[in-house]
């Protein structure tokens, strides 16, 4: 391991380029898989998973949750709106068509339902054993439309050191009509070269200063990508309930909306695995994640039981007591003993 703290730009160029790979990336993966199932440590389900995701860069878990959570999620979603406690992105004068208002970053801070599909244990564990290390619910956005975001890999935004240790998942809280937008995906892009600011000739400043060079330089590379691998787009024919979860590296999007009427009711959730380093290479600044550098408490300095009784709260909800100060507490200046 490094010393984040040593790095002077958290950009990609300044981290030294080696592994561990996750072990679905690695050239020995087929036969790890098969060892995994001769001992039982994975069943034949999650074992085709792997094989799914080493080869296509993504999986779906088809009707992951059931109707009655998502339609109380998304009841608490729309409450949280009408009362102000959480506030969507301002959409280009377009929030006004069907009713359909701009997306919200994190919504999972104010909405515990929402919270609860973030940190779902079967997710997290289908996650964790994709990238073979326990995987830490990291940030949240919820929709009602199709986000029409060009083609990306979410490394430029959201990155790891060692690479590869993130996953995403989309979730639809009802089935997706063709013409609403849905998520595009070129199955197999996630075996490219990682394509990050520096690569690309994007400076510090200006990754710091906007989004222009993103949409000036990285989008066309994406896009030329896509046409010299002569990849081809899947769309998620999503069901209420379907999961799709992809790889750090898999190119994906927001297809163009072709009804504006339709809505595209969706959840997506981005996970770290423990341990390793992150950052955003766009805007060269550390993720909240990285404790070294972000004023969290590791985790083999962290107190469970102290923070439990200073937040009773917190001990009622059995949940884990260290996924909460990260991904909550740490946010709420919560305290730390009692
Ligand atoms: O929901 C979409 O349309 C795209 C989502 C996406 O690209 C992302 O969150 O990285």
């Amino acid at each position: 391991m490094i010393d984040p703290t040593a790095i002077p730009i958290p950009r990609a160029e300044h981290f030294p380029s080696s592994g561990p790979v996750p072990w679905l990336d690695r050239d020995d993966a087929e036969t790890q898989i098969d060892a995994k199932l001769a001992t039982g440590e994975i069943t034949r389900q999650e074992a085709e998973w792997c094989r799914y995701w080493r080869e296509h860069g993504y999986v779906i878990l088809k009707g992951a949750f059931p109707d009655q959570q998502l339609e109380q999620a998304w009841h608490d979603y729309e409450a949280a709106i009408d009362s102000g406690t959480v506030v969507p992105v301002e959409d280009r004068g377009q929030e006004a068509e069907a009713g359909l208002p701009g997306r919200v970053l994190n919504p999972h801070f104010k909405v515990p339902a929402i919270d609860a599909l973030l940190c779902d244990e079967h997710i997290l564990k289908v996650i964790s054993m994709l990238l073979g290390v326990s995987a830490l619910p990291f940030q949240t956005i919820m929709g009602h439309k199709g986000s029409q975001q060009l083609a990306h890999s979410d490394s430029i935004h959201m990155t790891t050191y060692p690479l590869g240790y993130l996953a995403a998942t989309w979730l639809a809280f009802e089935d997706i009509h063709d013409d609403s937008g849905p998520l595009v995906y070129y199955p197999g892009s996630h075996k490219l070269d990682y394509a990050f600011s520096g690569k690309i000739g994007i400076s510090v400043e200006d990754g710091q200063a906007s989004y222009v060079a993103y949409h000036n330089q990285y989008e066309p590379y994406v896009q030329n990508l896509i046409e010299t691998n002569g990849l081809e787009p899947t769309y998620f024919d999503a069901k209420k309930g379907d999961v799709l979860i992809w790889h750090a590296n898999l190119l994906h999007g927001g297809s163009p909306r072709r009804d504006r009427q339709w809505s595209r009711k969706a959840l997506v959730c981005h996970y770290f695995a423990e341990g390793c380093v992150c950052y955003h290479d766009y805007t060269a600044s550390m993720s909240h994640l990285t404790n070294e550098t972000s004023g969290l408490v590791a985790k083999e300095d962290f107190d469970a039981k102290a923070y439990l009784a200073a937040n009773p709260d917190v001990a009622q909800a059995k949940v884990d007591a260290y996924k909460h100060y990260i991904t909550h507490g740490f946010d709420e200046g919560r305290p730390m003993r009692p």
